[in-house]
């Protein structure tokens, strides 16, 4: 049985069904509900285990190659493994209701592709693709035959890599300046499951705000954006997003 959230403030859905501009920006929490550890809740992220440094970076992939490539060929499998919960199926039907819309997502997994969304910007790259580490080209079979090194791309001979965007890695310009656009034009920003600490899309919410948008956050604890949010709506986004978008569609059950 999901768990109630209270009934979303009513200048909230009011406002949401009367935006032309809506953007999203979502981070590991969304996720969680799917089964995907986050990356710092303590008792089961992802970094509990390893440090960042030691294997979401380019010196890490430098350092011990096959390492870093067995970690992310681990998370690619645990994520075919997963669904998409109802905050990712609540932000697709989100997308359908609103004029301009765009989901831009510091996640890897690719779950909100799979719950239907279609304007999508995947700040971080997407952990289900590989490319050459040397020409950057997208790779799609490769035979694994060292066990100590990762697998080689055929025309180049260099290393393969998972397709995401490690610690000082630029992001991918496109997009990075899609959600820096959709940020200083929408009229609200849904800013769910993130802790808000990994820049730069950590500045998406602080650029949506000068520019006079509506800030939500909604997130299971209190992070550095609460305070500046306009709502901050405390819960799990898988029950959380629901209802609210519910309350949008005019459910009867759920406007109060
Ligand atoms: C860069 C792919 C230029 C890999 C990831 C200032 C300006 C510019 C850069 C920096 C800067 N300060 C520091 C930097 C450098 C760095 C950075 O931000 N470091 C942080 C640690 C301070 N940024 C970069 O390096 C970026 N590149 O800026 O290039 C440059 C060049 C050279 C030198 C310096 C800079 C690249 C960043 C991208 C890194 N790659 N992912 C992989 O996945 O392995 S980031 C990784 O963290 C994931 O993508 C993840 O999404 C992201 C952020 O974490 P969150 O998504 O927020 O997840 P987290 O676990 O932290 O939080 C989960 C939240 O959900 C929590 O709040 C929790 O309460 C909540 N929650 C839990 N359950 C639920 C829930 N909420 C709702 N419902 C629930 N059920």
């Amino acid at each position: 049985m999901a768990a109630a959230s209270p009934p979303p403030p009513v200048q909230l859905v009011a406002a949401l069904r009367a935006a032309r501009r809506v953007a999203v920006l979502t981070g590991a929490g969304v996720s969680a509900e799917s089964g995907v550890p986050t990356f710092r809740d303590a008792q089961t992220g992802l970094w509990a285990e390893f440090d960042p440094l030691e294997l979401a970076t380019p010196a890490a992939f430098a350092r011990n190659p096959r390492r870093v490539w067995d970690w992310y060929a681990m998370r690619r499998d645990m994520v075919g493994r997963v669904a998409p919960n109802p905050a990712h199926v609540a932000l697709a039907d989100l997308e359908k209701r609103i004029p301009e819309f765009l989901l831009v997502t510091q996640n890897v997994d690719g779950l909100h592709q799979r719950a239907g969304s279609r304007r999508v910007v995947e700040l971080h790259g997407n952990i289900t693709r590989v490319r050459c580490s040397r020409e950057g080209t997208p790779v799609f079979r490769w035979s694994d035959d060292d066990v100590d090194a990762p697998p080689r791309c055929a025309s180049c001979g260099a290393f393969l890599r998972p397709d995401v965007v490690w610690f000082e890695e630029m992001l991918p310009a496109d997009a990075l300046g899609a959600a820096e656009d959709a940020a200083s034009r929408c009229d609200v920003l849904l800013v769910v499951g993130t802790s808000a600490e990994v820049y730069p899309a950590a500045a998406l919410p602080i650029l949506a705000r000068r520019r006079g948008a509506l800030v939500v956050e909604v997130n299971t604890e209190t992070t550095p954006l609460s305070a500046q949010a306009d709502y901050a709506l405390r819960g799990p986004a898988g029950v959380v997003l629901p209802a609210l978008v519910a309350a949008v569609r005019g459910d009867a059950a759920s406007t109060p």
